[in-house]
C-alpha cells in the first residue's frame, strides 16, 4: 500500500498520486484510495453473516454463499468519491476539519454482487413507501458500529449493488471484504464497507455518521454554532473536475503538453471540459472518453496545449447534461468541514 500517499495511518486515509489515478479507466484496486472512520475489522467470511430487517415482510439472514446462491450476479461500472475529495483547495481559503484530500479521493471499479434491491424485494419490502434503508458495519466509530442511510427508491434502483468483488477481484480488506454497499452517484459515505445488518426504517439512521457527519454548511457556521439537523444530508455529489497530468509544479519543455484529468457529474452526464493554459483567460475544449453503458461511472478527458516558456496556471471546468458549469473559486462554496470542494481545478506548471 506503499503506493498511496497516507493522510493518517489509523484510521487508515490515503489517496494515490493523480497520474497513477489516470492511468487506466478502471482503477486498480491497490491504487484506489480508502477512506476508513475505525481500525480495519477483522472479519471471516465463511462465519459473515447479512441479517435484513425491519419494515419488511419477512426477515432474514443469509451468509455469503446463500446471497450468492439465491440473487442473480450484477456487475455495474461506477465511480466511487469521497464527500471531502479536493478539500485540500478549500484549506487556501480558510481552515476546515478533516484530511486534506487531493484530488485522488475518487476512483472508478467494476463492483460485482448481487442488486440490493433484490435483497430487499425478497424480505418482503413494500417498494414507494417513503421509507429509508439503514445499514450497520463491522467497523467500530467512536464506540459504536458505522452506519448510514440511503432513501428507500435508491435502495432499489437498478445501479445499487451490495458488492462481493472490485474489478474481478474478490474485495480487499481495506475496501470492505467480505461485501459492501456501492450506492452510483452519491457520495462515499453513503456506501458502507463491512456490512452486516439491514433495516428497513420509516427515518433516516440515528447514527452519528448520518445524523451528524457529512452535512453541507453555509459558509457563516462553524463547528461550535452548527446545529447538524439543519445541515443538508450530503448524497448526490456534484459536477467536478481535476487535472491529473502535469502534477502541481511541472517544470515542462516549451511546446505540446498533454494536459489529462477526469471530470464526474454525479447522477448526470459530462457533456464538455474546458481546459484553459492562462488561468481561465481562454478555454478550449478536451477530448472526451466516457465508457458506454456507464451512466455513474468518470469521463476521462485529454487535450494537448502549446505553451509558450513562462509560469502559467492550467485550469479545467466541465459542463454537465443541465449546462451547469462548476464554481471559478474554493471560496464560493467554503464550508468548515471542506465538503464537496469542487471548483476550477487549478495546476501551476514551469514552462522553460
Ligand atoms: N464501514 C465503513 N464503511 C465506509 C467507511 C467507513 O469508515 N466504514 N467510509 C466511507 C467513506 S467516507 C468513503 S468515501 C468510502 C470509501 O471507500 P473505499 O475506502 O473503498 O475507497 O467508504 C465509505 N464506507
Ligand atoms: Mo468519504
Amino acid at each position: 500500500m506503499a503506493r498511496l500517499n497516507v493522510h493518517s495511518e489509523r484510521p487508515y486515509n490515503a489517496e494515490p498520486p493523480l497520474d497513477r489515478l489516470r492511468a487506466h479507466y478502471r482503477t486498480a484496486a491497490d491504487h484506489f484510495y480508502v477512506r476508513s472512520h475505525g481500525d480495519l475489522p477483522e472479519i471471516d467470511a465463511s462465519t459473515w453473516r447479512l441479517s435484513v430487517d425491519g419494515a419488511v415482510a419477512m426477515p432474514f439472514n443469509l451468509s455469503l454463499a446463500d446471497l450468492r446462491a439465491r440473487f442473480p450476479e450484477a456487475t455495474v461500472t461506477a465511480t466511487m468519491q469521497c464527500a471531502g475529495n479536493r478539500r485540500a483547495d478549500m484549506r487556501t481559503v480558510a481552515p476546515v476539519s478533516g484530511d486534506p484530500w487531493d484530488a485522488g479521493a475518487i476512483g472508478t471499479a467494476d463492483w460485482t454482487g448481487v442488486r440490493l434491491g433484490d435483497v430487499l424485494r425478497a424480505a418482503g419490502v413494500t417498494p414507494g413507501a417513503d421509507l429509508h434503508v439503514a445499514f450497520e458495519s463491522h467497523d467500530v466509530v467512536d464506540g459504536r458500529p458505522y452506519g448510514v442511510s440511503i432513501p428507500l427508491a435508491k435502495a432499489l434502483a437498478d445501479e445499487t449493488l451490495l458488492a462481493f468483488a472490485m474489478n474481478g477481484a474478490p474485495l480487499l480488506p481495506e475496501h470492505g471484504f467480505p461485501a459492501r454497499v456501492v450506492v452510483p452517484g452519491f457520495a462515499g459515505v453513503r456506501s458502507p464497507k463491512w456490512l452486516r445488518r439491514i433495516t428497513v426504517q420509516d427515518n433516516p439512521s440515528d447514527n452519528p455518521m448520518q445524523a451528524d457527519d457529512y452535512k453541507l454548511f453555509p459558509p457563516d457556521v462553524t463547528a461550535e454554532t452548527a446545529d447538524p439537523a439543519k445541515g443538508h444530508t450530503i448524497e448526490t455529489m456534484p459536477l467536478n473536475a481535476a487535472i491529473c497530468e502535469p502534477p502541481r509544479g511541472a517544470r515542462i519543455t516549451a511546446g505540446e503538453t498533454t494536459v489529462r484529468g477526469y471530470a464526474i457529474a454525479g447522477d448526470r452526464a459530462v457533456v464538455r471540459v474546458d481546459v484553459s493554459g492562462d488561468g481561465g483567460r481562454s478555454w478550449r475544449q478536451a477530448t472526451l472518453d466516457h465508457e458506454a453503458d456507464a451512466p455513474f461511472a468518470w469521463t476521462f478527458w485529454e487535450i494537448v496545449l502549446d505553451l509558450p516558456p513562462g509560469e502559467h496556471e492550467l485550469t479545467v471546468r466541465a459542463w454537465d447534461s443541465a449546462g451547469q458549469t462548476q464554481p471559478a473559486q474554493p471560496d464560493d462554496t467554503w464550508n468548515f468541514k471542506g465538503y464537496l470542494s469542487a471548483s476550477w481545478h487549478r495546476v501551476r506548471v514551469e514552462v522553460a
